[in-house]
């Protein structure tokens, strides 16, 4: 079923992802979308706050993956959906992996996926997508984040914005169920990660090598001198800085 067959948009939740969980563990089908135009608990990895106020894209979808192979690819298959809508409107839009699209060191998007398991067995899977169209950036992350709208002067056409990426994740998540592969090479064409400087600071140590790219398993490649250093995305909360060299 495509993503976006059934669509539940609210005026307010306190996350998206709590209802599509919910709604996943009714029986829901893959593709089963919930917006809302804004969220007061909306949460990004890790617990972390995510702010979600009025005249952002604020959404989380049900996917039924057959098996859990090639799942931590999902994130990228998204981050590359939401980047191919927004780079007709902006040019310097980037991915930084795992999970954020950029547009140059400030975030214009995060995505967040949750899995949930019966025993070893995928259940389902709730991907969410929040992208800065209209709404205002709060103070505390003005140096971090960045709006569409400011980035152009005008005010984004919602709507549109979401048709626009309702196609591509319905685009790219075939690629994927085809050559789940052809979906890093997506990553490669939009990321300024490979052939780079890259620091991955976790519980307060820095990893840092050339980036060489990403596994099937979505895990970051990094290459220092003869050493290959392999950081899973889920291990534990890091933060990734990408130098130009
Ligand atoms: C993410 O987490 O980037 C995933 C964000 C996913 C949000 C969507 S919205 C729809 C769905 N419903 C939800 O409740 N969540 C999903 P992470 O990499 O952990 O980034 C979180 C960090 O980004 C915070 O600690 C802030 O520093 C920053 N941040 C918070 N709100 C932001 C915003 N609106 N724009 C840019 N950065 C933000």
């Amino acid at each position: 079923m495509p993503l976006g067959k059934i669509i539940f948009w609210f005026e307010e939740l306190p996350s998206t992802m709590d209802m599509a969980h919910d709604l996943a563990m009714k029986g829901y089908p893959e593709g089963t979308l919930i917006i809302a135009n804004r969220q007061t608990m909306g949460r990004g990895r890790y617990n972390r706050v995510w702010i979600s106020r009025d005249g952002g894209l604020w959404l989380s979808s049900i996917l039924r993956p057959r098996d859990n192979v090639f799942i931590n690819l999902l994130p990228l298959i998204f981050a590359v959906s939401v980047h191919e809508t927004l780079s007709i409107y902006v040019s310097d839009c980037w991915i930084k992996w795992p999970n954020d699209v950029l547009v140059d060191d400030k975030k214009i998007a995060g995505i967040l996926s949750e899995s949930r398991f019966t025993g070893s067995k995928l259940s389902y899977i709730v991907v969410g997508i929040g992208i800065n169209l209209n709404n205002a950036i709060d103070d505390s992350l003005e140096d971090r984040a960045i709006s569409l709208s400011t980035l152009l002067g005008r005010k984004i056409n919602i709507p549109s914005i979401f048709r626009s990426l309702l196609e591509n994740m319905n685009r790219f998540y075939g690629i994927y169920q085809l050559t789940p592969s052809l979906i890093i090479h997506e990553f490669y064409k939009r990321t300024r990660m490979i052939k780079k400087t890259v620091k991955v600071i976790m519980d307060g140590k820095i990893i840092q090598g050339i980036g060489l790219g990403i596994n099937l398993n979505g895990d970051l490649i990094l290459k220092n001198q003869d050493q290959i250093r392999i950081i899973h995305s889920y291990d534990a909360p890091f933060k990734v800085l990408v130098e130009d060299s």
